[in-house]
């Protein structure tokens, strides 16, 4: 998969150059481009923003720098993602969907966003990751590359993505690793039992206890026809 970034602060993504995605990139799974919006503007001082007509706070982004931007990276098969606050929430099913698409284009905007003709020259899709304002989508765009990397095949396995919370409608169980007691906080018996029908079971069932107590939300989804 080919992911372009388009920003005004190529910096902020260093992030994305260690751990886990700089590995999928290194593989050639993931080919990441950063590319500066402001090495786009036309204006004599590669000013990117401007006041808004009609008056109100803050600075919009202009539309010269984003349209001659995306058109340098864009192709049939591209899908652009703008991260913003009026956008429909982020979840792991979007997460997957997007996963799908051989090339991603990433529009990050600042101040208080950008013209809104940007909508009307390209088909863009707006995510929001939470019902929050930050400072630029340069967070959100990372929030949403890491987390749909994660189901590019090959980038990790197909073992970790099923047994990780939301895989299967609910939280993940609770995990534990040596010492087998802690400050006299015993690991639970039955997963050092070697019973992995058992260990499985108990798995379920803290997943469900979990899921009911944190998120009712997800667990009123689960067709659980009984009363809670
Ligand atoms: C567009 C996304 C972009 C408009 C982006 C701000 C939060 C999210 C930005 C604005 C973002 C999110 C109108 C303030 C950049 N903040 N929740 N900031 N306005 O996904």
């Amino acid at each position: 998969m080919k992911i372009d970034i388009l920003t005004l602060f190529p910096e902020a993504f260093s992030p994305l150059k260690t751990s886990i995605l700089a590995r999928a990139e290194e593989s050639g799974l993931l080919e990441i481009n950063i590319i500066n919006i402001r090495d786009f503007s036309q204006d004599k001082h590669k000013k990117c923003d401007d006041y808004p007509f009609g008056g109100g706070a803050g600075m919009l982004m202009t539309v010269q720098p984003l349209f001659d931007a995306i058109k340098s990276v864009y192709d049939e098969k591209a899908k652009i993602i703008f991260p913003s606050p009026i956008g429909k929430t982020y979840n792991v099913q979007k997460a997957q969907q997007l996963s799908q698409f051989q090339h991603l284009i990433f529009v990050c905007g600042h101040y208080e966003g950008v013209d809104d003709r940007l909508f009307q020259l390209f088909d863009i899709e707006q995510i929001s990751i939470g019902d929050y304002v930050l400072t630029g989508g340069e967070i959100p765009s990372m929030v949403i590359i890491d987390s749909l990397a994660r189901f590019v095949d090959g980038v990790i396995t197909k073992e970790s993505l099923d047994s990780e919370s939301f895989s299967n409608g609910c939280l993940e169980y609770p995990q534990y690793t040596r010492p087998q007691e802690f400050m006299g906080l015993k690991v639970p018996d039955v997963l050092v039992s070697g019973n992995h029908q058992e260990v499985d079971k108990w798995r379920r069932e803290q997943s469900l206890l979990r899921t009911k107590e944190i998120r009712k939300d997800l667990y009123d989804k689960l067709n659980n026809t009984q009363d809670n």
